[in-house]
């Protein structure tokens, strides 16, 4: 029998790492990381080299089903029943609710092709703007931040930036547990160059932390305070990059005059940090050296998100630590393609290639794309995920169809979130295992096929656009994302959904970003059959671009970088005498979010095999909690079953717990009925970091 050999980046983190497959009769013979391929050259994590194992057939969605009545099992059915079903359900409610009645939830783990596809099926052909993605609750901070600071998301740097920094600062992030191969290469370069350092700011002591030179145990929400002090002290000292500054940016002078009106010791009271750390960290910066900043959750999701973002932006700007190699902002992706839907405009207010929703030129833009009639593009933003599950809730959207997520895990207020679901008129689930916690909610089901059995286009954090090749056959029925939206756009008699392949849907999509800061133009089929590229791309002989911003342009109206005022906010539900705990939450290396995949591999499940809570011995003792003891943890909104595991990595008075198990693990264990959906101002990013609990013993 024949083998072959295949490639496809990994459907985890958003390092995107290419792993190849020795392939014979439909089955994985090897795994192994290619040593020439960007980004990994030859490395994987445990759970990029354990994928061989996530192929459990009897855990998969394999046929289409629908559920006749609720509370009754779903019964597998035709496509072209299910197809049909969903046509003519979303047709009535659009007749009967007007387009916005129909919502959209997706993810960052769609390929770009379905991603694309259910952007232009919502927003081009339903139209309606009520479509969101997990990427809210991820990186919507972020890509405000940069879009505040710069004129346009993206980050600047790229991974090789790691091979010629000097320091690091690390902030919000447990990159050792969650981008491994990334971290893998700060490790080396901090061997290999012994003047390297590390800064790492999080509230618990991480393997992350443990590998820094200064680990700095901000209070939970501390971030803004803390970086505000230390760019105040540098600011005094005179390490300021004037030429940078003067030449690139504005709104310098308003932030310099900000900065010393604050008071060092309310900010050093904010953050909660003994002053030697603060003073090691200035120590450090004090220097002129090569700074990249790498972030994620800890800065994210939070109430003031976008302002803590745009703090270390400041400081970067202040420095000059842009655009040069080996210094930047770098807000670290969390899915394989999250990037990717950033591009194609998948949040509520956004279109293909950076464009908006708000703007007339950019719907305009688009509709001459699509060849459909000006002013089929709604102009008000939709609902994003949070007010868009109130309002499935409150009866105001009538249908939602999820999509490589399961929220009734992942959201915050998971009980409110499942009593949406519950109340909706339609749900539309397309995911490529069964059950899922949100499955359970479903009228129709949609099998999807997954990593390997479909051929789709990616882009990781570092802009890198990486094409994966189908090496399996899916089982049963389950079809590429893609196809499934354009059958049911089709089906409801939409024109512009005639392709027949992911090249075609690509090719598509390339072109709509032409002349766009994430210029793809020049990435064609045939170059991704063999090369990844970082956009900007803008022509077929274009060799992509490894960094943004080299010559200090920005794509601002002036051309030039902006300082933003930054104030220091509280989270949202502090402790009180009643929930006297702050919970803070995450992720661990051996699990992946709602564990639909990881959750079937053994190897993993035995490095992580229950839902715990880390509690500092202090903690332990005054609330009598037992190591290994199995309690409840209790917020206003809800209860989950954790163990407790007593360590002095989190500070006395905070836990931390992985939101990782579901219901489908055990029926009280889910980590998101506790959270609480507060959110960003700017980037309505809810606070999952961040609520106040007590602990309960389990005989109450
Ligand atoms: N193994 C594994 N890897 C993953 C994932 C996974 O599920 N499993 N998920 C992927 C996804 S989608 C994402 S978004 C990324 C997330 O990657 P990370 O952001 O690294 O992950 P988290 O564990 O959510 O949060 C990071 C750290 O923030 C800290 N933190 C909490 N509160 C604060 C605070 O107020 N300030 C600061 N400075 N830190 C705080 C936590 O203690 C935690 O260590 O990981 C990706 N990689
Ligand atoms: N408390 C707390 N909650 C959080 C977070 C936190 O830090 N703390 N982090 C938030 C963040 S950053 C994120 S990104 C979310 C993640 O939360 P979710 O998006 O809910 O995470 P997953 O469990 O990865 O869900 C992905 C689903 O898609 C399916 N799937 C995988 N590949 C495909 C595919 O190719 N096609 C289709 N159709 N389906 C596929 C999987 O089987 C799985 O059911 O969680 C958020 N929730
Ligand atoms: S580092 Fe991320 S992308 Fe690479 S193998 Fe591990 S999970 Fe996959
Ligand atoms: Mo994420």
């Amino acid at each position: 029998m024949s083998q072959t050999v295949g490639k496809a980046v990994c459907p985890y983190c958003g390092v995107g790492c290419v792993v190849g497959a020795e392939v014979q009769e439909n089955r994985i013979l090897r795994l192994f990381a290619p040593k020439t391929d960007a980004p990994n050259f030859g490395m994987l994590c445990p759970k990029g080299a354990y994928l061989k194992k996530v192929f459990v057939p009897e855990r998969r969605l394999a046929w289409p089903m629908i559920r006749r009545r609720r509370g009754e099992p779903p019964e597998p059915v035709s496509w072209t029943e299910a197809i049909g079903t969903i046509a003519e359900r979303l047709h009535r409610i659009r007749r009967e609710h007007g387009s916005e009645g129909i919502a959209f939830y997706g993810s960052g783990q769609l390929d770009t092709e379905a991603a694309y596809l259910f952007t232009k099926f919502m927003k081009g052909a339903v139209r309606s703007n009520h479509m969101d993605t997990n990427s809210r609750l991820c990186m919507s901070s972020a890509v405000a931040a940069y879009v505040k600071a710069f004129g346009a998301d993206g980050p600047p740097p790229c991974y090789e930036d790691i091979e010629h920094a000097e320091v690091f600062l690390i902030i919000g992030a447990n990159m050792a547990s969650n981008h491994p191969v990334l971290f893998q290469r700060i490790r080396k370069r901090r061997l290999r160059a012994p003047n390297v350092r590390i800064i790492v700011v999080d509230p618990r002591r991480t393997e992350t932390a443990r590998f820094a030179d200064v680990h700095i145990p901000v209070a939970p929400g501390g971030d803004a305070a803390l970086l505000l002090l230390i760019s105040k002290r540098l600011a005094a000292a005179g390490r300021v990059d004037l030429r940078f500054v003067q030449r690139h940016t504005e709104g310098y002078s308003g932030y310099l005059n900000y900065l010393e009106s604050l008071d060092e010791k309310e900010l050093l009271r904010a953050c909660e940090v003994n002053p030697a750390r603060v003073e090691e960290a200035v120590e450090l910066l004090l220097e002129p050296a090569r700074l990249l900043s790498f972030y994620c959750q800890g800065i994210n999701q939070s109430t003031s998100g976008v302002e803590k973002n745009l703090a270390l932006i400041n400081l970067h700007l202040m420095l000059g630590e842009i655009g040069k190699p080996g210094a930047g902002p770098f807000s670290l992706t969390g899915q394989p393609n999250a990037m990717g839907g950033r591009e194609v405009g998948y949040l509520s207010h956004q279109l293909p290639g950076y464009r908006y929703v708000w703007d007339p030129s950019h719907r305009e833009e688009m509709e001459a794309l699509w060849g459909i009639p000006r002013g089929s593009i709604a102009p008000q933003p939709g609902l994003s995920a949070v007010p868009m599950f109130r309002a499935l809730a409150e009866g105001r959207i009538r249908a939602l169809w999820v999509a490589a997520t399961n929220p009734a895990v992942s959201f915050p207020d998971a009980n409110a979130a499942q009593e949406a679901l519950r109340r909706a008129e339609l749900v539309i689930v397309q995911d490529c295992y069964y059950p899922t916690e949100t499955a359970e909610f479903a009228d129709v089901l949609l099998p999807a096929a997954q990593w390997g059995e479909k051929t789709g286009t990616m882009t990781d954090s570092e802009r890198r656009v990486v094409r994966s090749q189908q090496f399996l056959q899916p089982p049963g029925e389950a079809k590429p994302d893609w196809w499934i939206v354009a059958q049911v756009a089709r089906a409801m008699g939409f024109s512009g959904f005639e392709h027949r392949s992911a090249e075609e849907v690509w090719d598509e999509f390339r072109t709509i970003t032409r002349g766009r800061p994430c210029d793809m133009s020049g990435m064609t089929n045939e170059r991704l059959a063999v090369e990844s590229l970082q956009w900007p791309c803008p022509h077929p002989r274009h060799r992509g671009t490894a960094r943004l911003y080299t010559r200090g342009r920005f794509p601002t109206p002036t051309g030039r970088a902006r300082f933003h005022l930054v104030h220091v906010r509280l989270p949202a539900e502090v402790p009180d005498p009643e929930y006297p705990l702050t919970l803070t939450t995450g992720r661990i290396p051996a699990q992946w979010h709602t564990r639909t995949r990881t959750g079937n591999v053994p190897e993993l499940n035995a490095q992580a095999p229950y839902p715990f809570v880390q509690v500092h011995p202090e903690t332990a003792q005054l609330f009598g909690m037992r190591e290994r003891e199995w309690v409840y943890l209790v917020s206003r909104r809800g209860r989950t079953l954790v163990r407790v595991e007593i360590t002095d990595a989190v500070p006395p008075g905070v836990l931390f717990s992985p939101f990782h198990w579901g219901e489908t693990f055990h029926p009280e264990t889910n980590l998101n009925r506790l959270t609480h959906t507060a959110l960003d101002p700017i980037s309505e990013q809810p606070e999952l970091k961040h609520c106040a609990v007590r602990v309960e013993p389990i005989s109450t």
